[in-house]
């Protein structure tokens, strides 16, 4: 058989969908960011025999490590494509390495507002068709157990790692940039929102059924910053992608924003178009849903570090957790990315602990 984006096999368990689009829930669907990763001894395996982008430019490794949560969790409800938010710089000409231990290093991060000029926007998503093509043979090979989804990291998020190099505790550079050069940072933000609607759009044409924007530097803005700099990029994103959806004859699908430390601007966000809000676990779920109202849906948020107590901890943990948040118009999930040194037992719980919980 040939793996097209035509033939899909059909999709049997629809919880997540369902949620995000406000339908009602057998169970909470539950899924983890970071699934895919460091905690599992066979994505361990592929990494030891394979470079980081390698596995992403490789359908079918990318492919292997999107299942193997699937395969070890059935309790999952969904998977995310094995990719990194880091492509997008890569593909505007940018180096990006991944060194074991440190995470993410640009050799030659922009150290000068005129250095946005070189960036290649023109061809940018063409040269990321690997992660359609990871996307549609991993629709495949999914055999329609459970949804996939697809990712991109917000335009604020990727100018923070292009300028700081790498992951950074401070992003001093990056503020700087921000008071001294506002008009400089927005065109590039600009120029980052416009490839990430292509980019978005390419991977639902190539099978992608719901997209998560990360927004994971959020933690350093204040809520006006916030405002300025990244919320009439997220919204240009939800609007861009529903309109060029409908302009190709493409089906819309539900898109979540997580904001990591957005706490403070929930009520912005719910303003913003996104089927979904994901939150960190700094978050109270009663308190968020009084500001998002009904009907947007929750995702997240017990702290990843609530995965090193024990079974016992972790499942009472979690069943507050969902009840706090309610069966409907809930995604469970945790409210950052799983570490690397979670017990493998711990995801089982967790996962069990969700669709025991209401
Ligand atoms: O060597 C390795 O294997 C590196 C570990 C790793 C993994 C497994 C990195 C490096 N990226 C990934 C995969 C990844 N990255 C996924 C896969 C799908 C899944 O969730 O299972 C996703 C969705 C991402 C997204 C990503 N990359 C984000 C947003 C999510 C988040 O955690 O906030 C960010 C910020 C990145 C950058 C990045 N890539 C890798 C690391 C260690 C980091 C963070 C660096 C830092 O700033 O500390």
């Amino acid at each position: 058989m040939e793996y097209t984006n035509k033939n899909f096999p059909a999709l049997k368990n629809d919880r997540l969908l369902k949620a995000a689009c406000g339908k009602e829930v057998d169970k909470v669907p539950v899924w983890v960011m970071r699934q895919a990763g460091r905690y599992l001894p066979e994505f361990q395996a592929v990494r030891a025999q394979h470079d980081f982008f390698t596995v992403c430019r490789t359908p079918e490794l990318a492919c292997e490590v999107t299942l193997q949560p699937l395969r070890r969790y059935e309790h999952l409800d969904a998977s995310i494509i094995f990719s990194d938010i880091l492509v997008i710089p890569q593909a505007l000409g940018m180096t990006v390495e991944m060194h074991p231990g440190v995470g993410p290093v640009f050799p030659e991060p922009l150290k000068d507002v005129s250095e946005i000029d070189n960036l290649k926007e023109e061809g940018a998503v063409s040269r990321l068709t690997y992660v359609g093509d990871a996307i549609t043979l991993t629709r495949h090979k999914i055999e329609g157990k459970v949804p996939l989804i697809g990712f991109t990291g917000a335009p604020f998020t990727l100018m923070g790692y292009m300028i700081e190099g790498g992951g950074s505790k401070t992003m001093s550079k990056t503020k700087e940039w921000l008071e001294k050069y506002p008009k400089d940072v927005h065109r590039l933000l600009g120029l980052l929102t416009r490839v990430i609607i292509d980019y978005l759009v390419m991977q639902v044409e190539s099978g992608a059924q719901l997209l998560q924007v990360f927004e994971s530097s959020a933690d350093h803005l204040t809520r006006e910053q916030f405002i300025e700099f990244s919320v009439p990029y997220l919204k240009d994103i939800r609007s861009g992608v529903k309109t060029k959806l409908q302009e190709k004859q493409l089906d819309q699908v539900p898109m979540t924003i997580f904001a990591k430390g957005g706490g403070h601007s929930l009520d912005v966000q719910a303003e913003m178009g996104y089927e979904t809000i994901g939150l960190d676990w700094t978050v109270d779920p009663v308190e968020a849903r009084k500001i998002v109202g009904n009907n947007i849906t929750l995702q997240g948020n017990l702290d990843p570090q609530d995965l090193y107590k024990t079974p016992e901890e972790i499942k009472k943990l979690t069943i507050k957790m969902t009840q706090k948040f309610g069966k409907q118009r809930y995604i469970a999930n945790l409210g950052h990315g799983i570490t690397p040194q979670t017990p493998l037992e711990s995801m089982t719980v967790f996962t069990e602990s969700v669709h025991e919980a209401v």
